[in-house]
């Protein structure tokens, strides 16, 4: 049995990481001509303008590529995107805050409530039900950098990336799953998401990096699903004469893939309960965060989300408000100035939509089995982007000045109005404990890794001066790096009481 498991698990792998890149099957004269008459008769038929000129390989690629788009559908997201329908629900959507029954607050809970939500959320690892699933298929653009961001190193005196900061923190709650109610192994599965650009410098890194210490065979990367570029005037767009031109189908393809990939399947071999979902570019992560799955466990909720207070009006974050009656996010490029600006009518100093989203989502396993229900229903949201491709007319390759095509995406979190309010919550929690977003190129001064690396020196200071630490700090020599071996959330650090600690400084563990 042992053996039939372990042989089912390394297909999985296999399928995981698809490591095998076997060449891809030349189609048959017949099969070509169906898939060009497909086109043809949905108007796209110009993609197939420039087969004569490109090689045997190239038309393949080509074959294999279209092969797994749907044309009809994609004529319909590109009308919709580009003449989007003026439903008079859209404007008419009324806008509030989310009502005090879907929202906690850990800045004003009960200290026993915390201790109860962690307690039974470490149990929930003990028993081997949580699960991560890391969205890391964002391309760094604003950062500046062609590598993944998980793979970015924030400048810390250990040099950790995001990656392996959040593989530790992993690692952690494990060991501390063990130690508070024993049994053979709590092990936590790592599902990471990438997309086309990130996957291979993704599963390099890991594999480079050992797994930071992971058991590989917990850890799946996969890759989401794209969706091709579309011209202005509604045609898809070919990169070159042999090649269409597509981009990441945006975090919200999380839930097709998960499925795709066998990443869900596998969470149901493991009796996977709970999911913590998250973004990598937060340096502070709580990655299965055990008070916020003990919480949202403990509501029977099927979907929660950890938000921060807004730092101000157009910070570029997502809003959670409840639309129509149903929990939504409205995204900071979608929003108003006046709903953004929109102050609380009982403080007046205060933004009326102050919940800010920050990628940092609980889900019960029993929402994820729906996902086949509206999956295919969340809605693209369009970029509009300088996008290189070839001219359809004569193949020639154009360098844009303007934007000249959409990029269509689905956001993770628009399936928050599928869920009743009554199984839906949201918490808020320090932004300075768990929220520090890596968004720019250092020398920003917001949101860079400058700030990142600040705050987690800053964070780890604060948790050793409340255990009775004293951090002895300059001008800018502050802060104390406390490794995720030492403490995961600020726990266990009684041992430095009295001690004396010269900042900048770094508590690792030794090896
Ligand atoms: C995201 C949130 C926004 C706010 C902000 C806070 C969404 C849709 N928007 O905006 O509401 O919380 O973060 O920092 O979540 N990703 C993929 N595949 C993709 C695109 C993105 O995996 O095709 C991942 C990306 O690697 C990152 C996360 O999704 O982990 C958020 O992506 P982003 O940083 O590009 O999103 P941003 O900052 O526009």
């Amino acid at each position: 049995m042992a053996e039939a498991i372990k042989e089912t698990v390394s297909n999985l792998i296999g399928r995981f990481s698809g490591s095998a890149e076997e060449a891809p099957r030349e189609p048959s004269a017949e099969e070509f001509q169906q898939l060009q008459k497909k086109y043809d008769d949905a108007g796209q038929g110009h993609v197939f303008a420039f087969v004569n000129e490109i090689p045997t390989a190239e038309k393949t690629q080509l074959f294999h590529q279209l092969a797994k788009f749907d044309s009809t559908r994609i004529n319909e997201l590109a009308e919709t995107a580009l003449n989007p329908p003026k439903t008079e629900q859209a404007a008419a959507a009324t806008l509030e805050p989310l009502p005090d029954s879907a929202t906690a607050s850990i800045l004003d809970s009960d200290p026993a409530d915390i201790k109860r939500w962690y307690d039974a959320g470490l149990k929930q690892v003990a028993e081997n039900k949580v699960a991560v699933v890391l969205m890391a298929g964002g391309q760094g653009t604003r950062l500046g950098s062609s590598a993944p961001k998980g793979c970015f190193d924030i400048g810390l005196l250990s040099q950790k990336s995001l990656f392996q900061l959040q593989a530790e923190r992993i690692l952690k709650l494990q060991e501390l799953a063990l130690k508070a109610h024993g049994g053979q192994s709590a092990t936590i599965p790592w599902y990471v998401m990438t997309s086309g650009p990130t996957r291979k410098p993704t599963e390099e890194y890991f594999a480079e990096k050992n797994y930071f210490g992971l058991d590989k065979s917990n850890v799946f990367v996969f890759e989401q699903g794209v969706l091709p570029c579309i011209s202005n005037d509604g045609k898809i767009m070919l990169e070159s004469k042999g090649k269409v031109a597509v981009a990441p189908d945006g975090n919200g393809g999380i839930y097709q893939a998960l499925i795709t990939c066998g990443a869900r399947e596998d969470m149901r071999r493991r009796g996977i309960q709970h999911i913590h979902l998250y973004g990598v570019d937060n340096c502070l992560v709580k990655v299965a965060d055990p008070v916020f799955i003990g919480f949202s466990a403990e509501k029977d909720v099927d979907i929660a989300t950890k938000v921060v207070r807004k730092r101000n009006a157009t910070e570029s974050v997502g809003l959670i408000v409840q639309k129509n009656g149903k929990p939504d996010v409205v995204e900071y490029s979608e929003i108003d100035k006046e709903t953004a600006e929109a102050k609380d009518p009982k403080q007046p100093d205060v933004l009326k939509f102050r919940a800010a989203n920050i990628v940092n989502h609980y889900y019960s396993f029993r929402f994820f089995e729906s996902i086949e229900n509206f999956a295919h229903k969340l809605p693209h949201h369009v970029a509009r982007k300088k996008i290189g491709c070839v001219n359809p007319e004569n193949g020639e390759a154009v360098k844009p000045e303007k934007p000249n095509g959409i990029k269509l995406e689905q956001f993770v979190f628009d399936v928050f109005p599928i869920t009743p309010l009554d199984k839906f919550a949201s918490i808020e929690v320090r932004r300075e404990e768990e929220f520090s977003p890596l968004k720019n190129a250092r020398g920003t001064g917001e949101d860079d890794p400058d700030t990142s690396r600040d705050d987690i020196m800053k964070l780890g200071q604060r948790w050793i001066e409340a255990a009775g630490g004293i951090v002895i700090t300059e001008a800018d020599a502050f802060g104390v790096e406390v490794s995720p071996f030492i403490s995961y959330g600020g726990e266990n650090l009684e041992f430095l009481k009295g001690r004396e600690i010269k900042a900048p400084a770094i508590l690792e563990r030794e090896e």
